[in-house]
């Protein structure tokens, strides 16, 4: 196993990074664990994915093994979060936006042909990540956003849903009741909590050839402006495959994200040759320092919280995080589990 000695030793540019980082670097080191540090255990296939991904990280890896298309076995894997009801973060039982209405945004890309196709403020389709692999694999467009994206779904065969369920539709209407103490709503009784969701799924593989593929799909921020769109299909934040080097993708607040390009930025900085533990926490470092002020709290750290993951073509992989706590899903040989992110800050939020 590496000690941290090993580790910080492994890489000039590591030192680089830590001279550049944050109030609690130490705890970011420390977090570093001998389980997901990249170099020494790294196996393929493997397939890494935000924590909601557990069961889908599985899905994905054994269909690999079988021999699908690493982007066809991780959509695969997604669906399984868009499809289930109970997930109010990502498709069908999605929160919706201020309107009411769910609006679902999904990114993808394939690296062994290059290609990327996203989907942004969807309605009515409850697996945006299989329409964004379609506007990849049938236009020569990348994003198609709104009635376009919807009409381009339906036209390829997607069937229409209602995908607002009732438990989400109930929790809308409590945070609208809640808004404005003066309006014509009635507040519930008690003291009701606002469910907000944070959630989202991103999910990148390697299979036994190094071919890698990445997808992040969402219902982005609960009861958001209609028309906002996040970071998830924005190719280069919300994801970023390059089948040369590896993919990244986030969850978490994706207006810090589409700032710093952070899925393209995590894998520049693989492709600079830093381990993905390293890469993961630099991203977060650039991301801190581009965080305008009003976002900061007084210990002058992101009052939001947001996660990279990262992978390399060599099978090495790594989750991070703002603040501790965070866990990311990862499968390979040794099965499905969760994982312990990486992190700069250990508590302030
Ligand atoms: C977004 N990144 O739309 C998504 C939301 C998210 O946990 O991941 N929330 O900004």
């Amino acid at each position: 196993m590496p000690t941290r000695r090993d580790f910080l030793a492994s890489s000039a540019a590591a030192a680089a990074a830590l001279a550049a980082r944050p109030v609690d670097a130490d705890a970011a080191l420390a977090a570093v664990t001998p389980a997901s540090t990249g170099g020494a255990a790294a196996t393929r296939p493997v397939v890494i994915s935000s924590a909601n991904g557990l069961r889908g990280v599985k899905v994905a890896y054994d269909r690999i093994v079988a021999g699908t298309d690493t982007l066809d076995a991780i959509i695969a894997g997604v669906n399984i979060q868009e499809l289930d009801p109970d997930d109010q973060s990502v498709g069908l039982g999605g929160l919706p936006n201020a309107d009411g209405v769910v609006q679902l945004d999904a990114s993808c890309m394939h690296g062994p042909t290059k290609r990327a196709g996203a989907v942004a403020c969807l309605e009515d389709i409850a697996t945006p990540s299989l329409v964004a692999k379609a506007v990849m694999d049938y236009t020569d467009h990348t994003i198609l956003v709104g009635e376009g994206a919807r009409r381009f779904a339906l036209d390829m065969g997607f069937r229409p849903q209602n995908l607002l369920t009732e438990k989400s539709r109930q929790d809308w209407l409590r945070w609208k009741a809640r808004l404005n103490p003066n309006d014509f709503w009635l507040d519930h009784d008690g003291d009701v909590q606002i469910n907000f969701t944070h959630g989202t799924i991103n999910m990148n593989a390697v299979n036994a050839a190094g071919d890698i593929s990445s997808v992040t799909t969402t219902s982005g921020m609960a009861y958001k402006i209609p028309g906002r769109i996040g970071d998830s299909p924005i190719v280069g934040a919300g994801q970023y495959c390059d089948n040369l080097v590896g993919a990244a993708g986030s969850t978490g607040r994706g207006e810090a994200n589409i700032k710093i390009c952070g899925g393209f930025l995590t894998v520049e900085f693989l492709r600079q040759g830093l381990a993905p533990e390293t890469a993961v926490l630099k991203t977060l470092e650039r991301l801190v320092a581009m965080t305008e002020p009003r976002l900061l709290n007084a210990q002058g750290r992101p009052n939001f919280d947001i996660q990279f993951y990262a992978v390399t073509k060599d099978g090495r992989y790594a989750g991070g995080s703002l603040y501790e706590g965070a866990d990311f899903a990862v499968c390979d040989a040794r099965g499905a589990r969760l994982e312990k992110c990486v992190y700069l800050f250990k508590s302030g939020r």
